[in-house]
């Protein structure tokens, strides 16, 4: 096993889709999460036995791969029953509502009371930069692409790809440079897949926002990315399920769908894609889990307005990159999610771009930046079937076909719920990974 690949695997614990959350969250009550405890359970080699046993509690578990730890919000009620279990066990976070309340960005009921940082708004001009400092309604967030297109018009236009299944927009950016709109192959950025993972929005908003401002400013190196390429950004795919993380359950993942056979709501958009849709193991047949792939291969709205949309691409000029922004482990996850024994054809030069990317990422503050890992969907992460980057390398024929998982590297307190103060230094890295790898591309 080489290196890289053994710190890949040493991070696999961390990473995402909870089982059992979908139990808590189908109430349209809103979940406060006060007094739930979050701790990793080390799990020696037993992890399916305790998994069970955790089953039985009032809980969030935070992932899904138990080989050496689960990581689990244990509501109020519960936890004596959970110390009597007798576990091995560090405490994560004393309690998980205070730091849902010290992020800002939950309003249970639909009032207004995001701690979102106001006079962000400049008519006619970029919004301001204190925009990153804080999270954001979704009201907001398309108010903001409104203001960015209006303050470089000869070079963007507003897309709007389709509409979530309650009925809101699938709003994004086009922008383009010289050669005129639509004239080169596709960047696609998708952000917000999973409505949990705040921080890919605003990850999405900052390389957008980098990109205009650098070219209003006539920077020489971003004028000649965006001459290079048509960027096509689409900041929250998921609209529905973002809103229900503000208003109702601050870690809801799936959309927002409604089943006729169940009264658990939601599909996993990234087990959706029509691509090896059937395959078996990595992705749920369960409406009630947070991996259900759906009743057909690409039925719900959101990816049918997604899928039609990469497809118009496709028959323009192509697409040659496609990012899909996720948190949190700090990977970079290259296809294929659906078979753990396939290599994408050219492997060697996206893996070559995902450690040049990864690199770039950590030498931001002289070297002080994160550390990003480069690896397969599976065998690295795990199966994972239904996802958009398989379906984008080989339906779109995309370049790059990548998922980033953004930070933090490991769970506990700031695993989805990261503090807005961190907002800033984490999308900084990426930028800098990004500034790496589009002029890297286009050489
Ligand atoms: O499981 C997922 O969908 C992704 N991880 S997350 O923790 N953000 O949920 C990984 C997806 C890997 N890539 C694709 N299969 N597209
Ligand atoms: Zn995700």
């Amino acid at each position: 096993m080489n290196c890289e690949k053994m710190k890949l695997l040493a991070l696999l614990p961390y990473l995402a889709p909870l089982a059992s959350a979908a139990v808590i969250s189908n109430a349209n009550q809103p979940i406060t999460y006060d007094g739930y405890k979050v701790f990793r359970v080390l799990t020696h080699g037993q992890g399916e036995e305790i998994e069970r046993q955790l089953q039985s509690l009032k809980a969030v578990q935070y992932n899904l791969n138990t080989q050496t730890n689960i990581e689990i919000a244990v509501a109020p009620e519960d936890l004596k029953k959970f110390e009597q279990m007798e576990l091995d066990f560090q405490l994560l976070d004393e309690d998980l509502g205070v730091s849902i309340r010290a992020e800002g960005g939950f309003y249970p009921g639909g009032e207004m009371r995001i701690a979102s940082t106001p006079n962000w708004r400049r008519p006619g001009a970029l919004p301001d930069k204190n925009w990153f400092q804080s999270y954001h309604s979704f009201d907001d967030h398309l108010k903001w692409l409104d203001d960015v297109q209006a303050a470089f018009s000869s070079n963007s236009e507003l897309i709007n790809v389709g509409k979530s299944s309650e009925g809101r927009p699938l709003k994004g950016i086009h922008l383009w440079g010289q050669g005129g709109k639509g004239s080169k192959p596709a960047v696609l950025w998708h952000g917000t897949v999973h409505a949990r993972e705040w921080i890919s929005t605003m990850t999405v908003e900052y390389l957008t926002w980098n990109l205009v401002n650098g070219h209003l400013n006539k920077d020489k190196t971003i004028t000649d990315i965006i001459d290079k390429n048509d960027f096509y950004i689409i900041p929250v795919v998921n609209p529905d399920g973002f809103v229900y993380t503000q208003t109702t359950n601050r870690l809801w993942r799936k959309n927002r769908l409604k089943h006729p056979s169940s009264s658990c709501v939601g599909t996993d958009m990234n087990r959706n894609w029509p691509y090896q849709w059937n395959v078996t193991g990595g992705s749920s047949t369960s409406p009630c889990d947070e991996t259900f792939r759906g009743l057909e291969p690409g039925n719900t709205v959101e990816i049918q307005a997604l899928v039609a949309h990469s497809r118009e691409l496709v028959a323009g000029k192509g697409i040659k990159k496609y990012i899909d922004w996720h948190s949190f482990s700090q990977l970079i996850l290259l296809p294929y999610g659906y078979d753990c024994k396939k290599r994408v054809e050219n492997y060697e030069r996206q893996i070559a771009l995902a450690q040049g990317t990864a690199k770039a990422i950590k030498a931001t503050a002289r070297g002080l930046g994160s550390t990003f890992t480069p690896g397969e969907t599976c065998p690295d992460l795990y199966k994972a079937v239904g996802g958009s980057t398989d379906y984008m390398q080989d339906m779109s024929k995309a370049e790059i076909s990548w998922c980033i998982e953004l930070h933090p590297s490991g769970g506990g307190a700031s695993g989805f719920v990261l503090p807005p103060s961190k907002i800033m230094s984490s999308v900084t890295e990426i930028w800098n990974g990004m500034m790496w790898l589009l002029p890297n591309m286009n050489k």
